[in-house]
């Protein structure tokens, strides 16, 4: 008996085995859900394939976020294979590199603001309106991933702080307009961890630093616990959850100086 048995789950943003959505993926499969992926692009076509496969899953659509079409052709195609959709997992973000460096005052253009808003934050509304009519009249979930920096000013994180904080926002206005629905919306904000999208980060060795020194569980968090907490929000154990972010970050967000 799993968690997410009978359930079936859409998972928005693989690249490699160290990322979260990857983690979250193996989390909902060993509760039981029957899951589909996508992929940004042709390079990264064949390592979803075979991370599906790992996970008894042959079904991988191309979805680059930006296109409005590819975004509609991930659910008519998910029709073919499905009746009806569950949970929908959107694990993506991203600003122009030269935006996550120096003061968020130097570093911040329109062109770079308008991006990390549209991949990191739009997105989630794009695929969660897409996914709406296969998710009618089911007890269904949609999560994102979230972090800290939404909600105080981090060194570089800069304007993926905004655009976090447009998502979390996001996360509450999509859960007020399909929470009538039976559509439940919620967001993990997860502490600092080495994936694709943190690697070369400059600083991001002393966060992960800093967090092992100053957390209350004195450690960094691994995708496996995001992923636990992922399964548990989106089954009917959260049934009465919705609109809210749920810190999983051994701690970090809760103290002020480490004691
Ligand atoms: P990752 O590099 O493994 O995943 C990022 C994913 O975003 C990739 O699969 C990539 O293909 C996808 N992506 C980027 N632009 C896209 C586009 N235009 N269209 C479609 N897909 C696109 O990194 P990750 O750390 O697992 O990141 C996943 C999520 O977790 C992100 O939202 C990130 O902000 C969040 N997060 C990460 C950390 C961390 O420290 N790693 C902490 C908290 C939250
Ligand atoms: O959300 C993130 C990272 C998202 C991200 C990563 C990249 C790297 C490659 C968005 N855009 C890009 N663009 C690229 O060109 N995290 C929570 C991880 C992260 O990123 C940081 C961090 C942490 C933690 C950036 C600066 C400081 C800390």
């Amino acid at each position: 008996m799993g968690l997410l048995d009978g359930k079936r789950a859409l998972i928005v943003g693989v690249a490699s085995d160290r990322s979260i959505a990857w983690g979250i993926a193996r989390a909902m499969r060993r509760e039981g859900a029957q899951l589909a992926f996508t992929y940004q692009n042709e390079k990264l076509r064949t390592r979803v394939e075979g991370f599906a496969a790992e996970l008894d899953s042959a079904i991988t659509l191309p979805c680059e976020v930006t296109s409005e079409e590819q975004i509609n052709s991930v659910f008519e195609q998910l029709k073919n294979h499905w009746n009806g959709l569950d949970i929908l997992v959107h694990s993506i973000a991203f600003a122009p590199r030269g935006q996550l460096e120096g003061t968020y005052m130097d570093a911040v253009t329109r062109e770079g603001f308008m991006t990390a808003h549209e991949i990191s934050s739009y997105s989630f509304s794009a695929l969660g309106k897409a996914a709406r009519p296969l998710m009618r009249g089911r007890k269904a979930a949609m999560l994102t991933l979230s972090y800290i920096g939404a909600v105080r000013a981090m060194p570089n994180y800069n304007v993926m702080g905004v655009a976090k904080a447009s998502l979390e926002a996001n996360v509450r206005y999509m859960a007020a307009s399909l929470g009538p629905e039976g559509i439940r919306v919620n967001a993990i904000s997860a502490g600092p961890i080495r994936t694709l999208a943190s690697s070369g980060i400059s600083g991001m060795r002393d966060f992960l630093t800093l967090v092992e020194q100053v957390s209350p569980l004195r450690r960094n968090v691994t995708i496996d616990e995001v992923g636990n907490v992922a399964a548990f929000l989106c089954s009917d154990y959260a049934s009465a959850v919705t609109g809210e972010i749920t810190y999983v970050d051994c701690g970090y967000n809760a103290i002020g100086l480490s004691c």
